[in-house]
């Protein structure tokens, strides 16, 4: 296995992961995070897409939920340190165009949306 795909190997996990990040006060009052869902994907994916423009953790904090809000999103993990959204998708529900467009309405830019071969689970 090449060591960047490692790495993304755990992006991955985290964003499965990882459901609650921080109950306290957002700077940016935006809602909850959303829990992630469990549903079985058809079509996994993962994608990585970097977003720009956001200030602090409520801005990934708003895009994350706008994220979950998507019909074929099964979990989002967005960070403002590194300015990217990692997202476990449906591809047989919704496509990258989407989620970029979705980064775009919750008020940020997003880059060029980059695949994460999803690994395989064995044992
Ligand atoms: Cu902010």
């Amino acid at each position: 296995m090449h060591p960047l795909k490692h790495l993304f190997f755990i992006a991955v996990v985290a964003v499965g992961g990882f459901s609650v990040v921080a109950p306290a006060a957002f700077a940016c009052g935006v809602d909850k995070p959303t829990p992630a869902k469990t549903k079985q994907a058809t079509n996994p994916a993962n994608v990585v897409i970097p977003v720009h423009g956001m200030t602090c953790d409520g801005c990934a904090n708003k895009v994350q939920v706008m994220l979950m809000k998507i019909q074929g999103v099964l979990a989002a993990n967005v960070v403002f340190k590194t300015n990217h959204a990692a997202v476990y998708y449906d591809a047989a529900l919704v496509t990258t165009a989407e989620i970029v467009d979705a980064i775009k309405r919750s008020g940020y830019k997003a880059g060029v949306p980059k695949p994460v071969k999803v690994p395989s689970r064995k044992g």
